[in-house]
This record gives structure tokens, sequence and C-alpha cells, in this order.
């Protein structure tokens, strides 16, 4: 890899499948699919892929080092909950321990459950930091163990979490699949948007993944950790093919679609929206700017195409493309905030049933 050079390839959907190689788990991993969106199809559900958190692409084949896509698997999610809400089924295609719908209230790094966790007897004054830890020698603590309660303060939010996640484990709405590397979420979306393709149009695509651009072929991997004596390391990529075209046209060309595009540039959201509508011929592209995505994101979609209408006796013709922005207050009480996603799913629902009925 070190100092290397090569001739960079273009790698259509169909080659990079015919090249990269299927991973491990793929199999078991449709079939759960398969069965879950069979049991939905039986309660006549309809059903929304949501993709969430960021891809890798390794830099070595026993990885030490790989390149990350941002996303911390927030918006991803906080869609799911408000989808389940609404009486769909999720698929929830995520990034390994990103976030999650549900326990994402309780982010290990933002709000630690065990802040709010109390136990209900006084710990023996005599204990030592040591004797508190669960490996120390001491005897395990005297039958029977304390009881544990949550904190008042906590108590009213856990107690309305705790029953939506019940709930939607009773109905058996939520399936749970989960990738790494961009490779993996490739094979991964692929095999789940053809086993959607049963649902027609009440199949729902919500492409909030940050996928990585570019990736390293498997067969320009180096094996072992690259080193660092000889130097630089420069690295050429490879593009990752542009897997919306398939998706739309061959996948599930009847799939409702929203992809994502995230930019750090707000001036240019709008016109790269656009040029994804016009290059995949999907539904909607949800624009954000890293910055102000908690609070404001602007939905893109083609208008009809004979959309002309009469102004005093001429014809004019209307922009190809609608702007539907959503914005939320930036400043939103600690204790009940107002989450944007709550907004877009309600936006989403309505066009989606549009879609339905117009089929
Ligand atoms: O997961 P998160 O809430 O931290 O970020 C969400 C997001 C910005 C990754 C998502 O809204 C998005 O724009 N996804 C597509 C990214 C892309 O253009 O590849």
């Amino acid at each position: 890899m070190s100092n290397t050079t090569h001739e960079s390839q273009t790698f259509s959907a169909e080659s990079y499948f015919e090249t990269q190689p299927q991973p491990p788990s793929l199999v078991a991993d449709t079939e759960g699919v398969h069965e879950f969106i069979q049991r939905q199809q039986q309660a006549n559900r309809s059903v929304v892929l949501v993709t969430s958190g960021g891809t890798t692409v390794p830099l070595e084949l026993n990885v030490v080092r790989f390149l990350d896509n941002f996303s911390a698997g927030t918006r991803g999610a906080t869609s799911a909950e408000y989808f389940l809400k609404a009486g769909y089924a999720v698929i929830f295609l995520h990034r390994q321990f990103s976030l999650q719908p549900f326990s994402r209230h309780y982010s290990h790094s933002t709000n630690p459950f065990l802040n709010f966790l109390e136990i209900d007897a006084a710990l023996p004054s005599s204990s030592t930091i040591d004797s508190a830890f669960p490996y120390s020698n001491d005897p395990p603590p005297t039958t029977p163990t304390p009881q544990i309660t949550v904190t008042t303060a906590e108590r009213a939010k856990l107690f309305s979490v705790l029953r939506a996640y019940k709930a939607v484990h009773a109905l058996g709405t939520l399936h749970m699949v989960s990738f790494v590397t961009v490779n993996e979420y490739l094979w991964l979306l692929r095999a789940v948007s053809r086993e959607m393709s049963v649902l027609g149009r009440k199949a729902m695509y919500y492409l909030a993944a940050a996928v990585s651009d570019f990736f390293l072929p498997q067969q320009r991997l180096s094996e072992h950790k690259i080193q660092s004596g000889k130097g630089n390391l420069s690295i050429e990529m490879d593009q990752v093919p542009k897997i919306l075209k398939p998706l739309v046209s061959e996948w599930n060309p009847e799939g409702f679609i929203v992809s994502f595009k995230l930019e750090t540039d707000e001036m240019i959201l709008i016109p790269k929206a656009q040029q994804a509508l016009e290059r995949y011929g999907h539904q909607v592209v949800i624009g954000n700017d890293l910055h102000h995505r908690k609070h404001r994101v602007v939905l893109i979609s083609p208008v009809a195409a004979d959309a002309t209408k009469k102004l005093d006796g001429a014809l004019v013709s209307q922009p190809k493309y609608a702007e539907f922005w959503i914005e939320i207050d930036s400043h939103q009480p600690s204790n009940h905030p107002k989450e944007i996603e709550e907004d877009i799913i309600e936006e989403l629902l309505k066009r989606h049933n549009v879609w339905i009925e117009g089929s």
C-alpha cells in the first residue's frame, strides 16, 4: 500500500458484486429479513428500511486501520421510533454499536443509565473500594440482594420509553441488522431491498446511513498492518458504485425511496439533492447541513412532468423540483425536547400514502 500507484477502476454495481466478497453472515441475515417481511405482509403492515450510522473502509485485511464516515446514528434511531409509533414495521440496518431505537435515550456517552439507578440499601460502611467490585475476592453479598430502583427524576421518562419498547417487542415490528464496513452495507442493502420488493408500494426506504463514496477493493488490500518504515502513505481509492441506481431501477422499482444528502456547505445542498433526483429518479432527497441537521432539513422532490400552470392566460412551466423546509427551534427544553424527525416522518407518511394510493 505504501508509496504505491495503481490504475483506478470504475465499478458498476454489477462488477462490484461480482468482484467483492459476500459477507459470511449474509445468508443468515437475509433469511431473518425474509421471515420478518412475511410476518409483516400477513399483518398487512407497511415496512420501512431505515439505514443508520456510518460505514468503514478497512485499509488492511487484518484490519488495524480504517476510514470512517461521520454519523452517530441519531437520525436513524430517532426516525425508526417515529415510524414504529405510526404502525410501520422497521428493518433497522445500522452500524454495529451506533445508536439504536429506544436505548438511544440512554446513550453511554451522554446519559449513562447507571447514573440514575439507586441501590435501596445502605452499603456496608466498612466496604473498601476493592470489595465493591464484582471480581473482588470477598464472598458475594449475602441474600437477599438489595432492590435497585430508578431515581424519581428519571422514572417518568424511563417508564414511557420502556412501555414503547415492550409494546414494539410484543408486536414484533422491529428487526435489527448490523454492518461495519461499506462492503457489508452494500451487500445487505441489495439483499434487503430485493426481499422488500414483494411489498411493492408498501415498501419505504429511508437511507440515512452515511456511506463512504470511496473504497479499497479487496484485491488491493495489504494482508498485514501497513508498516510506517517506507515513509509517506499514499492510498488511491476507487469510487463506490452509485447504489441508488439499481435500487430504483431493478431491486424495487415500486418502492418509495428517500435518500439523504449531507453537506457542510449549505450553498450546494439543494443543487446536489436535485442532481441526485435527476440521476436516480427516486421520490425524495432530504438535504441537511452538518451544523444545523438537528433543527433544519429540506425535502426535495420532483414535480410531475406536466406541471404547467396558467398565469394571466399564458402557460407557465413550473420548477422541476419542489422544496419543503422543516425547521424547529434550536433551543429545546432538555426535559422534553422536540425532535425534528417527528415532523420529517409525519410528512413522509403523507407522501407514502399518496404513493400507495397512486398504484
Ligand atoms: O447519525 P447522525 O444523526 O449523527 O447524522 C445523520 C446524517 C447527517 C448522517 C444523515 O442525516 C445524513 O445526511 N445521511 C446521509 C449522509 C451522506 O450524504 O452520505
